[in-house]
């Protein structure tokens, strides 16, 4: 911990540091809270995982250009605590390198932001939550409607299912962990029949693409990791920001819409064992639509409101595509807590996709009362 707050202590931060120690369980980059002494707020020290993110200086401009952004909104809106509203990150010292808001050292990339003190995350939301986030997050692709930069993708084709199909390909043509023919636990049969169930809706769930080559759907600037516990709620209840802005770019909005249901509208963790209890909930649904459509009425076409029950199916779908991908390259993606996490990952997400789509006719059904 004592290198981390030498490394804390390189940004211009208030006070003494007291202490570090982690934070949150996100599955990419390594957070820690950093206490500090005196009047002065308290920190987030995160580490950048930059084999996940290959271009952290286009990463933080982009989270400092979106930040910035929405910071003079909330100014010009009059808004109180700002700083609880939006993420700040904290500049280098002048003699650490001034301006930039991140830290290379020894190949590792570090960046500051202010805590928010009072908030709290949640890892699983009543209807009356999906509602207020439903329009918070719809709210928050609003405000960047008008950014006057141009954001790069921090994670070229982050959510491009067609290129999340070929990574799986390749997965599966290498099966460099020999997992696929030689796996001894988990008889290659049930591995096999989880290709077949992907091959079986791979065309249909690249929806989105060809509906982009078409002309016919925008990319927008959106978050596109809307996970639950990416929201900050105010101890009152009412939502505070988002926070978890590396993925901030240009995508469908099917990105933020689907990925928050993906963990929102599924009554277990997207990592539970028990499958009988994986179900798509109507009411999450239901609710979290009436507040996105209520934040995005500004913006939202015809063709994106449409697909909204598509998104719902897609994100499982590209997850249990991503975390088996990664199951089958030997774990080198996502963090795992044992050898089969990904894996039973993978189960739950083609689980809750299976469910997503047979209430689709229930789903549009409920978007026609909007
Ligand atoms: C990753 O780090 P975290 O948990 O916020 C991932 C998301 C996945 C998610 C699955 C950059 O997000 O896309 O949906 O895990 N982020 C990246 O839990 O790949
Ligand atoms: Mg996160």
């Amino acid at each position: 911990m004592e290198d981390l707050a030498r490394i804390a202590g390189q940004f211009e931060i208030e006070g003494r540091v007291e202490e570090v120690r982690p934070l949150g369980n996100g599955l990419i980059n390594d957070t820690y809270k950093v206490v500090t002494s005196g009047e002065g707020p308290d920190y987030v020290l995160q580490r950048i995982n930059n084999a996940v993110f290959k271009d952290v200086d286009l990463l933080q401009d982009n989270i400092v250009a979106v930040t910035r952004h929405i910071r003079r909104k909330l100014e010009a809106a009059g808004e109180a605590d700002i700083d609880r509203k939006v993420l700040r990150f904290i500049p280098l010292k002048k003699e650490s390198g001034g301006a930039k808001t991140y830290l290379c050292e020894d190949g590792r990339y570090w960046r500051v932001s202010v805590f928010i003190d009072r908030a709290r995350t949640f890892e699983t939301v009543d209807p009356v939550y999906s509602e207020y986030a439903g329009e918070a997050f719809g709210h928050f692709e609003a405000m960047l409607a008008d950014i006057p930069d141009t954001l790069g993708e921090t994670i070229p084709d982050f959510h491009n299912m067609e290129l999340r199909l070929r990574q799986l390909v390749e997965a599966v043509r290498a099966d460099k962990a020999g997992r696929l023919h030689q796996d001894e636990n988990t008889p290659g049969r049930e591995l096999h029949s989880i290709l077949s169930e992907i091959d079986r809706y791979g065309v249909q769930m690249c929806r989105a693409e060809r509906l982009h080559r078409e002309g016919k759907l925008p990319k927008r600037i959106c978050h596109c990791d809307t996970k639950v516990n990416n929201m900050m709620f105010d101890e009152d209840g009412s939502v505070l920001c988002v926070i978890d802005l590396d993925t901030v770019m240009p995508s469908y909005v099917f990105s933020d819409f689907g990925d928050f249901l993906r963990t929102a509208a599924n009554p277990v963790a997207e990592d539970s064992p028990e499958l009988d209890k994986v179900d798509f909930d109507m009411d999450i649904f239901k609710a979290f639509s009436r507040g996105y459509i209520r934040g995005t009425r500004l913006f939202l076409t015809p063709v994106e409101r449409e697909n909204l029950p598509y998104a719902a199916c897609l994100f499982p779908f590209m997850q249990a595509v991503r975390f088996f991908a990664d199951y089958l390259n030997g774990d080198t993606y996502y963090k795992i807590s044992y050898p089969e996490h990904n894996l039973v990952r993978t189960r739950n997400q083609m689980k809750l996709f299976a469910s997503a789509m047979e209430k689709v006719p229930l789903m549009q059904d409920f978007l026609c009362t909007l």
